[in-house]
Parts: structure tokens; sequence; C-alpha cells
């Protein structure tokens, strides 16, 4: 069975907890459950991580393909705008790798309307809440 990797980046563990009007109030449980069942259905294995770490998410990265995932799903979260180190990761990685994003990051502050993980991702899905991400696995199951 296919092994996808899915990485939520910083804070995303507050999910349904603080600020539901911009991100909504399903939790961060409640979206992986949402993805593990649709990779059931799929017939692809899912492992998921939360990190706040940027150096964490570059090893996830980093390793995924000898650990022998197939893709990976990120929303990098605040690093999106900040880390050329997660960026070099993914374009180093070998994989496909769909970034997501709850809120259309580019209807918000400026600062958040670069990305630097886009160029260098294979697509990315924004602005649709948590339907961000089944949007994201299903263009992943596409890509693979
Ligand atoms: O819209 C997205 O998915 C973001 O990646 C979410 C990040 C933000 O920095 C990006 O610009 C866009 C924030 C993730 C933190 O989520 C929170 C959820 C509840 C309370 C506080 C933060």
């Amino acid at each position: 069975m296919k092994k996808i990797l899915v990485i939520h980046g910083p804070n995303l563990n507050l999910l349904g907890v603080r600020e539901p009007d911009i991100y909504g109030r399903l939790t961060l449980e409640k979206i992986n459950s949402m993805l593990k069942k649709e990779a059931k259905a799929r017939k692809v294995n899912l492992v998921i991580k939360q990190s706040n770490h940027e150096g964490q998410i570059v090893d996830l990265i980093g390793h995924a393909k000898k650990n022998k995932f197939s893709a990976i799903l990120i929303n990098p979260a605040a690093y999106t705008h900040t880390s050329v180190a997660i960026r070099d990761a993914v374009a180093a990685c070998g994989l496909s790798v769909v970034e997501v994003h709850l809120s259309n990051i580019h209807s918000r502050e400026e600062f958040r309307h670069k990305s630097l993980i886009s160029p260098v991702a294979s697509g990315t899905i924004l602005g649709f809440g948590a339907k961000s991400y089944t949007l994201g696995l299903a263009a992943i199951l596409d890509l693979i």
C-alpha cells in the first residue's frame, strides 16, 4: 500500500480552539480523521505529523523518500512565508508535494501573500477550510 506523509506546521494544533472565524471550528483531530477516512477508501496509508519546529519539518521532508513515502501533503502554516529551509527541503526531496492552506492567504495581510513553498510544490490548494486538505489529498492520489 502506498504511504503518504501529511505534515501540519506550527500552531495548527490550536485549530478549533482559537480564531474560529478565520480557520473554522474543526479541530486538527477532526481534519485528520476526515483524511484517514478518505485514505482508507482509496487504499492508501497516511502518516500524519504536526510540528511547531522548522528543523523537525525539514527532517520529516528530507527523510520522506528513504522512509518509503510516495508523496507529501503539507500545510507549512506560518513557515510558508518565511522558511527558505522548508522550501529547499521540498525542492530536494524528490517527491510530489502538495501545499494546502485553510484560508485564502491572498485575501489576508500582505505578509501572507507570498508563499516560499508554492514555486517548488507540485501544486497548491487554498481557501476552502478543512476541504483544502481533502482536495489536496485527492490531487496527490491523482499524481501518484
Ligand atoms: O490558512 C492556512 O492554512 C495557514 O497556513 C494557517 C497559518 C497561517 O500562518 C498561514 O498564513 C495560513 C496559521 C496556522 C495556525 O492556526 C491557528 C489556528 C487557531 C488559532 C491560532 C492559530
